[in-house]
This record gives C-alpha cells, sequence and structure tokens, in this order.
C-alpha cells in the first residue's frame, strides 16, 4: 500500500484522478481559515478544476487551523503533502474518485501565529475565504450584534499582537497589510448564513472598532466581503471511505473526504483585489446573492434539520433511511410547500417547484448515507438561521407554523433525554449540549425562553400555545409519526 503523499503521486493507480498540474508552482493566492470535509469537497474542487483547465497558478490555497481540533488535521495533512482523496458518490452506486492538490500548504495557528499572519499579510494573498461554521461567527443571534462578552475576544482587545479568533487574526494581518501598503484582502464567508459577507464585515468591523479604530476605518474603505451561497452535501468521513481507498487503489489515505455529485456557488462579483475566473467551472457570480441564499438555507438546511431531528426521535440514522419514509418525505414536501415557500423571494431563472424537487432526490442518494448525527449536530447553531426564522416569519405574515413547530418541540425532548423514543441513546453533538439539556429538563417553556437562540419567540401566544400541546403530546404518547401524520 502506497501513503498518498506528492513523491507517490506518480506511482498512484490511475483510476483515480490527480492533478494534472504542477503543484510546486502554484502560489497561495487563497487562504482559507477552517479547512473540514465541506471546503475540501468545494471550494478546493472548484479550483482544482480551475488550475486544471486554465493556465494560472496564482490560485493555490493555503489552509488555516485556529483551534485545537485542528492539530490531528495538520499533521495529516503534512503527512500527505496536503493532499487527499475526494470520493463523489451516484445515486446509482458509481464513485467518481479524485486526488485534490489545490491546498498546497497548512498552518496550525494555535503553534505558530506569526506565521498565519504573515502568510494573510503575504503579497499573493489575494482571498481569505473562511468555513467557520455558522456558530463561529461570534455574534447573538438573537440581536445580531457582536458578543464582547466571549473572554478570547476581551483578551485579544487587550493584546492585539496575540490573536485566537478569526476576528483577531483578520485585524492583524489587514493592520500589517496597511502598514506595509499592501492593497487589502477580500473576505468570502462560505458558511451558510443568511447575508455571510455582510455579517462577517459588520462583525469585523464591530471588533476593530474597538481594538484600533483607525485599522477600522481602512477596513470599510478597502475590504470587501462578497455574500455567497454554497452547496455541496458531504457526509463526515468514516472508516469505510478510509478502506474503500487502500482496497480500490492501494492508497493510504488517513483524511478522504466524500460528498454528492451536486455542486453550487453563487458569488456576489465584489473583489478587493482580484478574484480567479471561476465562472469558467460552473461558479455563477451574480449582483446580488440574497434570494440564492434564502432559498437555499431555508429549503435544504433547514430540510435536513426536518428531517433530522424528527427521524432522530425516530431512530433513524441517515438521512436517506428519513426520505425513504413516505410519511417524511410528505411532511418536507409540505413544509417546503406551506411554510417556506411564502417566506421566499422569487429567484430569477430558478424554477423552484422543480428545485425543492430535486432537494428531495439528493436526500434520497443512497450512496452518501449523510448521518441523522451530523445534521442535527450544532442545531443551537443551525436552527436559528435555518428554521425558526421561516416560523417567525409566518407568525408575522400569518402564514402556516406547524410543521416548524413540531420540529422544536422534538428538538426539545432530543436535547432534554438525548434519546430516542425507544430509550436508544443519541449521539449529541453541540457546543451548548449541557445549557441545552439544563433548560429543557427545567421545561419545555425555559427551553424556549432561551432568548439566545429564540429571541422573543417565546412571547408569541399562537406559537407558545401549539408548541406546548404538541410538545405534551410527544412526551406523553412518544409518538412522533402519529403527530406528523396528523398535520399532513
Ligand atoms: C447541513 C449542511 O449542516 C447541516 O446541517 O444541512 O451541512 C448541508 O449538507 C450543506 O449546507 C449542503 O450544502
Amino acid at each position: 500500500m502506497r501513503q498518498l503523499n506528492q513523491q507517490n503521486l506518480a506511482a498512484i493507480d490511475t483510476q483515480i484522478s490527480k492533478p494534472s498540474f504542477d503543484r510546486s508552482e502554484l502560489k497561495t493566492g487563497i487562504v482559507h481559515i477552517g479547512v473540514g470535509g465541506f471546503h475540501r469537497a468545494h471550494q478546493a474542487y472548484y479550483l482544482q478544476k480551475l488550475t486544471e483547465t486554465s493556465n494560472s497558478d496564482d490560485w493555490g490555497i493555503c489552509g488555516i487551523g485556529l483551534r485545537e481540533e485542528d492539530r490531528n488535521i495538520s499533521a495529516i495533512l503534512k503527512k500527505q503533502d496536503h493532499l487527499y482523496s475526494l470520493l463523489v458518490k451516484h445515486p446509482n452506486g458509481t464513485v467518481e474518485s479524485h486526488i485534490i492538490g489545490a491546498i498546497v500548504d497548512y498552518k496550525f495557528a494555535i503553534e505558530d501565529v506569526q506565521s498565519v499572519i504573515d502568510e494573510l499579510a503575504h503579497k499573493d494573498t489575494k482571498i481569505v475565504s473562511l468555513t467557520i461554521t455558522e456558530g463561529g461567527y461570534n455574534f447573538n443571534p438573537s440581536t445580531g450584534e457582536f458578543d464582547f462578552k466571549n473572554p478570547i475576544i476581551q483578551e485579544e482587545l487587550r493584546r492585539p499582537e496575540k490573536p485566537k479568533s478569526v476576528y483577531g487574526y483578520l485585524a492583524a494581518a489587514l493592520k500589517k497589510r496597511r502598514d506595509n501598503k499592501l492593497p487589502a484582502f477580500t473576505i468570502l464567508s462560505c458558511d451558510n448564513i443568511e447575508h455571510n459577507g455582510d455579517v462577517t464585515k459588520k462583525m469585523l468591523l464591530a471588533f476593530t472598532q474597538k481594538q484600533n479604530p483607525e485599522l477600522a476605518k481602512w477596513i470599510q474603505k478597502e475590504v470587501k466581503f462578497p455574500n455567497s451561497m454554497v452547496d455541496r452535501i458531504t457526509p463526515v468521513t468514516t472508516t469505510e471511505d478510509i478502506s474503500f481507498i487502500a482496497e480500490k487503489y492501494g492508497l493510504k489515505d488517513e483524511w478522504p473526504v466524500t460528498s454528492e455529485p451536486f455542486i453550487q456557488w453563487v458569488v456576489e462579483d465584489k473583489f478587493s483585489n482580484g478574484r480567479p475566473n471561476l465562472e469558467k467551472v460552473g461558479v455563477q457570480f451574480v449582483p446580488d446573492v440574497k434570494p440564492y441564499e434564502k432559498m437555499k438555507l431555508r429549503l435544504l438546511n433547514a430540510g435536513h434539520s426536518v428531517l433530522g431531528i424528527l427521524g432522530a426521535l425516530n431512530g433513524y440514522k441517515t438521512i436517506n433511511e428519513c426520505i425513504d419514509d413516505s410519511l417524511f418525505n410528505n411532511y418536507l414536501k409540505q413544509f417546503m410547500d406551506l411554510e417556506v415557500t411564502p417566506v421566499l423571494d422569487t429567484v430569477n431563472g430558478i424554477d423552484l417547484g422543480a428545485y425543492k424537487q430535486s432537494l428531495r432526490e439528493r436526500f434520497a442518494n443512497p450512496n452518501i448515507k449523510d448521518s441523522v448525527s451530523r445534521i442535527c449536530s450544532e442545531s443551537a447553531a443551525k436552527l436559528p438561521k435555518f428554521l425558526i426564522p421561516t416560523i417567525k416569519e409566518n407568525l408575522v405574515n400569518e402564514g402556516n407554523i406547524a410543521l416548524g413547530t413540531l420540529v422544536i418541540s422534538a428538538w426539545c425532548y432530543y436535547s432534554d433525554k438525548q434519546t430516542d423514543l425507544n430509550d436508544m441513546p443519541l449521539d449529541v453533538i453541540d457546543s451548548q449540549k449541557v445549557v441545552l439539556e439544563k433548560t429543557a429538563q427545567k421545561g419545555p417553556l425555559t427551553f424556549i425562553q432561551q432568548e439566545t437562540i429564540f429571541g422573543d419567540l417565546a412571547k408569541n401566544e399562537r406559537f407558545v400555545t401549539l408548541y406546548e400541546t404538541m410538545v405534551k403530546d410527544l412526551y406523553h404518547h412518544r409518538d412522533v409519526k402519529k403527530q406528523m401524520g396528523n398535520l399532513v
């Protein structure tokens, strides 16, 4: 068996596609913070395709890890010369395999603060992109304001030369660029947040206004923050994926990534310092990405949460298992049609009916086996972006809220018991797990009174009455399918 690395690349099985460009020539035009499965299956894949089809060597990627959890990733990527395999799994069982070489360097910030700042401040760095998760932006979801109470932020305000958070690093690097008279980079958020670029801008400005008001003025003037909508379902890598690559290609890859065939990236065309010609490989550049973002987050991501949370209580382990159940499939369809569609704006050139249908087909891909536990993970950060706003908008419009409300009721049970309805333990992954459990145990009303998640939803009589009835029924009869069946 061959270790995946640059030296062995030439000798590797020809059935797996390999980067056709000279990686040693690639400059790191993009520095990416938060290299996980999604970035590797999405942005890095697009950049590989671009570098293969164009003559440009300006757009290699340097990955950055800011968290302790990134230590292991850093070691594996280093061992593999930042190469990894991407397995694209089609619904008919076909697997397309690629070795991706678009990431050419990686820096683990905890070990080397200065080299991360230097990389960001390097003249070749034109774009800093982010996948730091929905919960990573340090704002209070109910007020939308920057959270200055975070002790890490407090520390960074006192000691700007010792950054820890994404904002600390961006500020330190932008300061260095300004002082060295280099142009600012673009900050490109690729997280599932509506108006992700605007949010990043607002947060970085709030932070720098406190830390260094002169710098904040420069950032305001020089840095562009395009909004973007990203899409590709990327399940958690499993040991089976690692064995598949070992058996099929004789390759030792400790951190492959798998994905569905579908891929989409819609970006606002406003960049501070140039951009790759990604339109050549299918990226859409548009003047305003907001309608695309809202459509995707409220249908796909919320749809995932609907299936995941209800499915978890019902004992399902994968998303395709959920959607194969006709009740779940129908429930999701009704949720999309009756509760989400009325709050969406029309998106030019998109047939919403076909889009919704395609989502249900993508969820049904039997080879993806996307786990319910991944979908339910970090729900405290996801639901305020994916689902709760839809309920709130429907309350204002006097629209339908029942299908979404049952999901909130189920989430209360899930957080409280951490078991399915047959008392089988669930793998709850949430940085707010302890708080969620405590508040749910104090009672379902206390659960929805968590303002950082629900805002003032617990003050809405129509919502509270329905929610309390549903929770009572769920705790008493423990039959979520019956409740779902009554609603569709
Ligand atoms: C998922 C997303 O995090 C989630 O719960 O909905 O990771 C989803 O798979 C991607 O956004 C697809 O583009």
